[in-house]
C-alpha cells in the first residue's frame, strides 16, 4: 500500500511538472478554425488559419490539422512553429501568441505543396480538443486605450499571412512619411512638425532614417541612438507608428555593419520594448550583395531584436536597393524559395516613381500574393531624389499599394533642396509646417493622398 501511494505521488509529480511546463498545459474546451486558401498555383498554395479559443484561457497551444490528401505537405509557415507527421500538420504557438484568452484568436499561416486536388483539411484540434466552433459569444478584444489615433485604434501590429494586421487581426495599411537623414535634418523633427504630420497630414507612420555612414551612426552611436529614441517618443505621443530605419546605403553589404546593427538594435529594442508603436527596419537598401548574404545578416540581427522586444514586426531590406532583386536582374522568387527563417517579418520594397514603372509594379503585384511587403521608402521623382515629379507613375503606384493594402513611407518629410522633399527649402528654420505655401509639389501630392480617411477595422 505504501509503495502504491509512493508510486501515485511520483506519478502526480510527473503529471504536475508536465502540467507546468508542457506546451499543452491547459486544454481548451472549444475552439473554432477559419481556414482560407489565400492563393494557389501549380502544385502549391498558401493558407491562412485563424484559430479562436472558445474554452478556458491557454498558455501554450498546439493546433493539429488533418490534411486529407497524402500529397499535401507544409513547406513553410508563419506565426507558429510548423511541422508535419504523416497527414497531420502541427502548429505550435510561439512566444508572442502562445497565450490565448477565452475568445482570443491566433492568426497563423502556411505555404504548402500538393500533388492531388488540394482539398481542405478534414479536422482541427487545439490542445487535443476538436475545434467545432460550437460555443458562441466570442468576446471582442478590449478596445483599451483607443483614443482615435492610428496606434490607439490598431494597437500592437503583427504580420498575418502577407499583411500587416492590427489588434483585431484585420489587415491594415499604414501610410506616412520618412525623415531625411537625421544627421543632416534634425531641425525638421520637432513638436510642431510631428504635430502637423499627425493632425494635418493625418499620417499613420513616421520612418526615422538613421544613416549609418555619411556622418551618421558610426560617428556617434550613443548620440544617434538617443536621437532616434526621442523621435520615437514624439511619434508615440501623437499615436503614430515609428519605423526605425537602420539606413545602410554605401557600402551596400549590410554585413559590413553587422556589429553596429547588433549593438544598435539591442539598445533600441530594449528601450522601446514596452511601446506598441515601434517597427524595426534592419537594412535600408542592400546593394551589390546576394540575397543569401542579406538573409544571413537578417538571421543574426532579428534574434537580437526578439530577445529584447519579442512581439515587434521586423522589416528586412531586399536585394538591389530593396527592389526584391529586380534592379539586379532578379526577382522575388529568390526570397520565396529561401525566406528569412523568422516569423513576424516583412520584406522591404522601394521605388522612385520616375525611374521604376510597370515592370516593377508587376513584380510587386505578383510578389504581394506570397510575401508580406512594406514600402518603407519611395519617391515621387527619380532615384537620385531629384528631377521632375512623375504624377502618373506615382498615382499608379499609390493606387496599387492601396489596393494591396501595402504600407508606405515617402522620402522625405524634410526641406532638403531636392524635389523629393515635401517642404520648401527653409521651412524647418521656421515653425509653420501646416500652410499649403510651405509644401512642394511632391508634398502637396503626398499630403492629399495620406490625409484621406484610414477606415481601420475595429472588430
Ligand atoms: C538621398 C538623399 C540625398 C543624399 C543621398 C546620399 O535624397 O540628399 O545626398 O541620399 O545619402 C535611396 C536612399 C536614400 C536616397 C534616395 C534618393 O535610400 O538614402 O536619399 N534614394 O537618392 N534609395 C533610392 C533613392
Amino acid at each position: 500500500m505504501k509503495r502504491f501511494l509512493a508510486l501515485l505521488a511520483a506519478c502526480a509529480t510527473i503529471l504536475g511538472l508536465t502540467a507546468l511546463f508542457g506546451p499543452q498545459a491547459v486544454a481548451a474546451t472549444g475552439c473554432k478554425v477559419d481556414y482560407t486558401v489565400t492563393s494557389q498555383w501549380a502544385g502549391g498554395f498558401q493558407a491562412g488559419v485563424k484559430v479562436t479559443n472558445l474554452g478556458a484561457p491557454v498558455n501554450g497551444w498546439t493546433l493539429a490539422i488533418t490534411m486529407p490528401d497524402p500529397g499535401q505537405k507544409v513547406v513553410q509557415g508563419w506565426n507558429a512553429t510548423w511541422s508535419q507527421s504523416g497527414s497531420t500538420v502541427t502548429a505550435v504557438g510561439i512566444d508572442w501568441n502562445r497565450t490565448l484568452a477565452t475568445g482570443a484568436a491566433a492568426d497563423v499561416g502556411m505555404v504548402g505543396s500538393f500533388t492531388g486536388a488540394n482539398p481542405k483539411p478534414t479536422a482541427f484540434t487545439l490542445n487535443g480538443v476538436a475545434c467545432t466552433g460550437s460555443v458562441d459569444g466570442t468576446p471582442s478584444p478590449d478596445p483599451g486605450d483607443d483614443d482615435g489615433t492610428p496606434v490607439g485604434i490598431n494597437g500592437q501590429v503583427h504580420v498575418c499571412g502577407v499583411h500587416l494586421c492590427n489588434q483585431y487581426d484585420r489587415p491594415i495599411q499604414l501610410r506616412g512619411m520618412s525623415t531625411h537623414g537625421i544627421q543632416w535634418f534634425s531641425q525638421c523633427y520637432n513638436d510642431a512638425s510631428v504635430d502637423a504630420l499627425a493632425k494635418d497630414w493625418k499620417a499613420d507612420l513616421l520612418r526615422v532614417a538613421m544613416y549609418v555612414q555619411e556622418d551618421g551612426y558610426e560617428t556617434d552611436p550613443a548620440g544617434f541612438t538617443n536621437r532616434v529614441n526621442s523621435i520615437v517618443d514624439m511619434a508615440e505621443a501623437r499615436g503614430l507608428y515609428a519605423l526605425i530605419d537602420f539606413h545602410t546605403l554605401t557600402p551596400g553589404d549590410p554585413n559590413f555593419n553587422l556589429d553596429r546593427a547588433k549593438t544598435f538594435f539591442a539598445s533600441v529594442a530594449a528601450r522601446n520594448a514596452g511601446k506598441k508603436n515601434v517597427i524595426y527596419e534592419i537594412a535600408n537598401e542592400p546593394n551589390g550583395v546576394s540575397w543569401t548574404a542579406i538573409k544571413s545578416y537578417a538571421e543574426q540581427v532579428i534574434p537580437v531584436i526578439r530577445a529584447a522586444d519579442p512581439d515587434a514586426v521586423v522589416v528586412v531590406g531586399t536585394r538591389g536597393w530593396s527592389s526584391l532583386g529586380v534592379s539586379d536582374g532578379s526577382n522575388e522568387s529568390e526570397i520565396v524559395n529561401n525566406p528569412v527563417n523568422a516569423t513576424n517579418i516583412m520584406y522591404a520594397f522601394h521605388f522612385y516613381a520616375a525611374s521604376h514603372k510597370d515592370s516593377y509594379r508587376s513584380t510587386v503585384s505578383r510578389a504581394a500574393a506570397q510575401l508580406p511587403l512594406f514600402v518603407t521608402e519611395f519617391g515621387t521623382v527619380s532615384a537620385t531624389g531629384g528631377g521632375a515629379l512623375d504624377r502618373a507613375s506615382t498615382t499608379a503606384w499609390l493606387d496599387l499599394l492601396d489596393q494591396l493594402k501595402i504600407g508606405y513611407a515617402n522620402w522625405t518629410y524634410s526641406d532638403a533642396p531636392e524635389s523629393s522633399a515635401a517642404f520648401q527649402p527653409g521651412t524647418c528654420d521656421g515653425s509653420d509646417y501646416s500652410s499649403s505655401g510651405v509644401l512642394t509639389e511632391s508634398g502637396t501630392l503626398l499630403k492629399g493622398r495620406i490625409s484621406t480617411p484610414d477606415n481601420f477595422p475595429t472588430s
